[in-house]
């Protein structure tokens, strides 16, 4: 098991992801993953620039576009270059980093070119490209340049692979943009919003999502902390009500550990700043632990 720090939150509206990995390292992630027997192994953070120290409209109209691109280029060739059957964990950061993560993941350990698929468990579907988006931010865009849509270089950061809008699962979703909405639906991705969490279940959502992702051999899952309700997880940048309860998100990463088939992990968007007595970190090191083994009985 790697751990990899992406201590970045020039995607993010609000400052403090950027000190997420540590707060996720004092919150014992790699402790807690020892006492369940893993071999654990802190490649240390990737290099981020500071904001501070940068022009926040250098790039093309999206903010720290340039930067963003860097980052996630060197976060997607370090993973890409781990042996296959390493089982890594990506510590954000904002979800920008999953554009880096992600293309790592898909693209290590792979020359057959074998399918990748995605669980996004998260509050929004971060589907926008710069035209929809609201914010400009990049953090609301990672899925969308997965899939080949928006910025060039962003959405080249596979050299030709993309994901599938087939093999994408979302989990948790309750906050949509207008246009954004529009290129889901164009795109056919498969969403369950916080009305299906309470109408199915956990459990028939993911036995449906392994389902639906049956023949897909590598999946990665993204973890955003906010897709929790911000009662479980008040430290993210953007809280929006009605979230995954403790246990949902406990059931979620339970079930997806028995199906034994999750190959890569990502936590993202934990604000120390925004936090209380590290409480985000300590719940989503509870997440990463159910989802690599840790029992109840
Ligand atoms: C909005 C946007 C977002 C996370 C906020 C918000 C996106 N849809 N993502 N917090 N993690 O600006 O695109
Ligand atoms: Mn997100
Ligand atoms: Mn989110
Ligand atoms: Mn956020």
């Amino acid at each position: 098991m790697n751990i990899l720090g992406i201590p970045m939150d020039l995607g993010a509206g609000r400052r403090g992801v950027d000190m997420g990995p540590s707060a996720l390292r004092n919150a014992h992630l790699a402790a807690r993953l020892r006492d369940l027997g893993h071999t654990v192994r802190d490649l240390g953070d990737v290099d981020v620039a500071l904001p501070e120290t940068l022009d926040k409209h250098a790039g093309a109209g999206l903010v720290f576009l340039d930067p963003i691109l860097e980052a996630c280029r060197a976060t997607a060739e370090q993973l890409a270059a781990l042996p296959g059957d390493v089982f890594p964990i990506t510590l954000g950061g904002d979800h920008s980093v999953s554009m880096g993560t992600v293309t790592g993941n898909a693209l290590r350990g792979n020359p057959a070119g074998e399918r990748t698929g995605l669980i996004w468990v998260d509050a929004h579907t971060d589907y926008n490209t710069p035209e929809s988006s609201p914010s400009g931010n990049i953090h609301g865009m990672p899925v969308a340049h997965l899939t080949g849509l928006g910025d060039a270089d962003l959405a080249g950061l596979g050299g030709g692979w993309s994901l599938r809008p087939e093999d994408i699962v979302m989990i948790g979703i309750r906050s949509v943009d207008a246009f954004e909405r529009d290129l889901l639906r164009e795109a056919g991705i498969k969403a369950y919003t916080m009305k299906e969490v309470d109408q199915l279940g956990i459990t028939r959502i993911t036995e449906e999502t392994l389902e639906r992702l049956g023949d897909v051999r590598r999946l990665h899952v993204s973890f955003d902390a906010d897709a929790l309700d911000p009662t479980v997880a008040p430290g993210v940048g953007t809280p929006v009500p009605g979230g995954l309860t403790y246990r949902e998100g406990h059931l979620l990463m339970e079930l997806l550990c028995e199906s034994n088939r999750v190959t890569s992990l990502d936590i993202v968007e934990v604000n120390p700043v925004l936090d209380t007595r590290n409480q985000t970190a300590e719940v989503m090191v509870g997440m990463a632990a159910s989802l690599l083994g840790q029992r109840i009985l």
